[in-house]
């Protein structure tokens, strides 16, 4: 008896797809891509999403993944298909997200001979994945479809590339689902050394003065139990990174929100006075130290991450500990279960930085000129979701208020391009999410600037019917650009006043989406409120204050300490 079946590799290479659990796929056809389409159209489990742009589909994908820790895929054909998804590959790498991008190839026997729409994508994206592969017999094919799904998911997440030559895809094979993967060379380390997470239990345990500094590798590893119990048995004082949002509660009493360059005073200052710097799932990005050499500078640092090469690379961290967020944190938890402590070692501590938190809470004053303030706008959103919305955003000062003013409190809830940058990112991300999480409400809130990049995926959530609100927070310029051109080259505003713009309510209605527009304050909430129940994609156009900075900010490359806008309340300083 065998399960084999003959069939084409574009197939088989469907049904690896379906055994791995796919069950949708982002991509935009093209010829070399057609015998896959091909099988596309007989694919009983797995569904494929016609985006407008294969940028969108790799960021749909990635926010598929986002949302639900699963591999997100998608697929574009040879040539510019292909280099079409080269953002949204880099994107993902950079933040360590869990993406298949199978890219279709000319005729074997025509690589290399510039034919047409011949692009050497493996060449291309070599700096930009986890691994990639070259698939040159279609015998290969479930073989390689299984290995990628299981690199992208497992060790710390990250993008791999399948590019397929078209006669691969036409030629016949056998297909058997296939039965464990053995990759020599690749096994990650998950679970941590028991002498490292001794040796920092012990250290935790002592410290007077002890900060959680908490990064993505907790959403990536499902850590988020693990760290609050971690938290809960120290009562450790938590920051997160942006790629940690939602790791932990924000309205947790132990949480100080994000860190770094639009964080909070409480958690840069407290950075920077901690005698223990207790690091998980970071990666001590510039965003968040400010000026290296005066990062944390009282503190010794544990650091903990699965991807070794993490380790040491901007800090020399005392203990080191190689493994995921999820089987450090327990671990560390087991351990200081067991150690005599009392509250009242850090007692003083706990004190200054409750303090800090009062003084020093997120401030911003209304627009003099009536138009809307940016930061009412998401704490409206927030309030309206009651803090439980998938949240997708673009890249910008609208990213950087939505890190400040809404309010997250469980993980893949917080979805925004974050190594990488990315704009154009929140509207693609958001479908992905909304396919991911029907039940969830989605939003996508973005800048004039950014929509503009790739907003014709709203023809693909009209297509699909998938109700994602999109938020634009419209200032007429690019505006954080604005903002350092504002304050550090004395307002010369090079090419960032984007006022030129279309009317995105007709736009809306133009793609057959609801569209709305807010102006004043009483009109946020019912717009919100009339697009969440519309169940149709919807944009509401925000005309918010035109040059409203993001505060507090940290300059580039200075000490975290250097705030400018950290607005005391009652005037008490550190
Ligand atoms: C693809 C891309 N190009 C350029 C940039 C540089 N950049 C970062 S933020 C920004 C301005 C964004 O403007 P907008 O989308 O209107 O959002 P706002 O900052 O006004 O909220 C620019 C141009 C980028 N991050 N990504």
């Amino acid at each position: 008896m065998t399960s084999e079946k003959r069939m084409r590799g574009a197939q088989a290479l469907v049904a690896a797809l379906e055994n791995e659990g796919c069950d949708t796929i982002f991509g935009f056809p093209g010829g070399v891509a057609i015998p896959f389409y091909d099988a596309l159209y007989d694919a009983k489990k797995l569904r494929h999403v016609l985006v407008r742009h294969e940028q969108g589909a790799a960021h749909a994908a990635d926010g598929y993944a986002r949302a639900t820790g699963k591999v997100g895929v998608c697929t574009a054909t040879s040539g510019p298909g292909a280099t079409n998804l080269v953002t949204g590959i880099a994107n993902a790498y950079l933040d360590s997200i869990p993406l298949v991008a199978i890219t279709w190839q000319v005729r074997s026997d025509l690589m290399g001979t510039d034919a047409f729409q011949e692009a050497d994508m493996t060449g291309i994206t070599l700096p930009i994945v986890k691994h990639s592969y070259l698939v040159k017999d279609s015998a290969d094919l479930p073989r390689v479809a299984h290995e990628a799904f299981h690199i992208a998911s497992t060790g710390r997440p990250g993008p791999v590339v399948i590019d397929i030559p078209v006669d691969i895809a036409l030629g016949e094979i056998e297909y058997s689902p296939a039965d464990g993967i053995e990759l020599p060379g690749y096994r990650p380390t998950t679970r941590p050394h028991i002498r490292q997470i001794r040796a920092a239990a012990k250290r935790i345990n002592e410290a007077e003065r002890p900060v959680l500094y908490i990064g993505g590798g907790a959403i990536s590893a499902a850590a988020a139990a693990q760290i609050l119990q971690l938290a809960e048995v120290r009562r450790l004082p938590v920051a997160t990174t942006f790629m940690g949002l939602g790791a932990f509660p924000e309205t947790h009493e132990l949480s100080m929100g994000m860190l770094g360059m639009h964080g909070t005073v409480t958690a840069n200052y407290a950075v920077h006075e901690c005698d223990l710097l207790i690091a998980i799932g970071a990666r001590f990005d510039d965003r968040v130290t400010g000026k290296l050499q005066a990062f944390a500078p009282h503190a010794k640092v544990i650091h903990a991450d699965v991807d070794p090469a993490e380790i040491g690379k901007n800090v020399a961290p005392l203990v080191p500990i190689v493994g995921d967020a999820k089987s450090v944190a327990s671990g560390l938890v087991k351990e200081l279960e067991g150690m005599e402590w009392s509250p009242e070692r850090t007692a003083a501590w706990m004190a200054r930085i409750a303090e800090r938190k009062e003084d020093y809470p997120m401030h911003y004053e209304d627009p003099a000129d009536g138009s809307l303030a940016p930061q009412f706008v998401i704490q409206e959103i927030d309030r309206i979701t009651d803090h439980s919305a998938v949240v997708c955003t673009d890249v910008g000062q609208h990213q950087m208020w939505t890190t400040q003013y809404y309010t997250f409190t469980y993980p893949r809830q917080w979805i925004s391009s974050g190594g990488l940058g990315t704009m154009g990112f929140g509207l693609p991300a958001s479908i992905g999410a909304k396919i991911a999480r029907p039940e969830a409400t989605v939003l996508n809130i973005c800048g004039d600037g950014g929509f503009q990049m790739t907003m014709q995926e709203l023809a693909t959530a009209v297509n699909y019917n998938v109700p994602v609100v999109v938020c634009i927070l419209n200032n007429g310029y690019l505006g954080m650009v604005r903002q350092w051109q504002d304050l550090f080259w004395h307002k010369r505003y090079s090419q960032t006043c984007i006022e030129v713009q279309p009317d995105f309510v007709k736009l809306a209605e133009a793609f057959g989406a609801l569209g709305l527009r807010a102006t004043t304050k009483d009109e946020v909430g019912p717009a919100l409120e009339e697009a969440i129940a519309s169940g149709r994609p919807a944009v509401i156009d925000f005309k918010i204050s035109q040059e409203e900075n993001v505060y507090p900010m940290v300059p580039a490359g200075q000490e975290i300490t250097e705030m400018i806008g950290g607005h005391p309340k009652g005037g008490r300083k550190s």
